[in-house]
């Protein structure tokens, strides 16, 4: 009878701990994921689609621990606030940005603030007080610009007439460009006078349009073109050739990205120089995100390592190209 009455106590505390263990089994399986919302520019440039794919390609690599809320304003202002309030209104660990322009955050930054979620700046800054976002992901567009004034006055000897290609107008990084390209040469290269700057948006349509309209107003005296993006480069490129001009050679071509097409034109001889723009920032992005969610705190501006690219090595260059 004992050994019985033994057996049943036995089972009756085993099958105890079993219901035990599987009450204990979600609390310590549950993942807490890192939840991020990121609201893009749109798809301008292929430099802005190489981004977002380093950005996607990261998240879908650990689907497990990250969940991406991906928003993409189509180059509209108030398409990224209305994301960002509903990334705040879905409370999410972490908001990445990519400010189409410099200014017009501070309501939006400041709800963020408010709801404690941090804020990651890609690619651009916005012009705010350093209190509204955690750190800045991104390049030295003033460097960027110093360096492809260098460049092109090495191409043209240091004398003659450049119009320029602007990228979006209020954007950090086509202000920046412009500052660094006209400081060098103000200051460095007084030999060379800048005929024209106008916005291409930093889209291939923009830039190929605005440099017919340079084409026809400046005929025979443009000795280079300064793109702020290569996309733009690249329409140049197309409106020169239509001109029955030969780009690379009768006008020189300085632009910023580093994107496979102006590698392919540099080593076709129809481009001369492009300052590398590094857009593959997704594991750094998420690497910022995460220390942020654990309390950590990341540095200010997170630089990319940058160089720059010249025609006489374009074709070797290519195959190591990764975007
Ligand atoms: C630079 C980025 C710029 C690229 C363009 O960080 O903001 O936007 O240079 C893109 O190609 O459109």
């Amino acid at each position: 009878m004992k050994s019985k009455l033994f057996l049943s106590i036995i089972s009756l505390l085993l099958v105890a701990s079993i219901i035990g263990c599987a009450q204990a089994a979600p609390a310590s399986t549950k993942s807490a994921k890192l939840v991020v919302g990121f609201a893009q520019i749109g798809q301008e440039s292929g430099w802005r689609d190489a981004e977002t794919a380093s950005i996607q390609f990261y998240a879908g690599q650990n689907l497990d621990t990250i969940d991406l809320k991906f928003a993409d304003a189509q180059q509209q202002q108030q398409n990224q606030i209305k994301a960002l309030k509903s990334f705040i209104e879905m409370g999410v660990d972490v908001i990445g940005l990519a400010p189409v322009v410099e200014t017009g955050w501070d309501a939006v930054f400041a709800e963020a603030k408010e709801a404690k979620i941090p804020i990651i700046l890609v690619d651009r800054m916005a012009k705010v007080d350093e209190s509204l976002y955690a750190t800045f992901i991104g390049s030295d567009f003033i460097l960027e610009g110093n360096n492809a004034a260098i460049e092109m006055s090495r191409l043209i000897g240091g004398s003659g007439n450049v119009v320029e290609l602007e990228g979006t107008v209020g954007a950090s990084a086509a202000n920046d460009r412009k500052t660094g390209f006209h400081d060098e040469l103000a200051k460095n290269h007084t030999g060379i006078t800048i005929l024209a700057s106008q916005t291409g948006d930093f889209t291939r349509a923009k830039g190929k349009e605005v440099m017919e309209s340079f084409l026809k107003t400046y005929e025979g005296q443009i000795n280079g073109v300064y793109a702020h993006n290569d996309d733009m480069a690249l329409g140049a490129i197309e409106a020169i050739k239509e001109a029955g001009l030969k780009p690379g050679v009768d006008i020189k071509i300085v632009s910023v990205d580093g994107v496979r097409g102006i590698f392919e034109a540099m080593a076709a001889g129809e481009a001369n120089v492009t300052v590398e723009c590094n857009p593959l920032l997704g594991p750094q992005f998420f690497d910022a995100a995460a220390k942020l969610k654990a309390g950590q705190t990341v540095d200010k501006w997170i630089k990319s390592d940058e160089g720059v690219y010249r025609s006489e090595t374009a074709a070797a260059d290519l195959p190591n190209r990764k975007y």
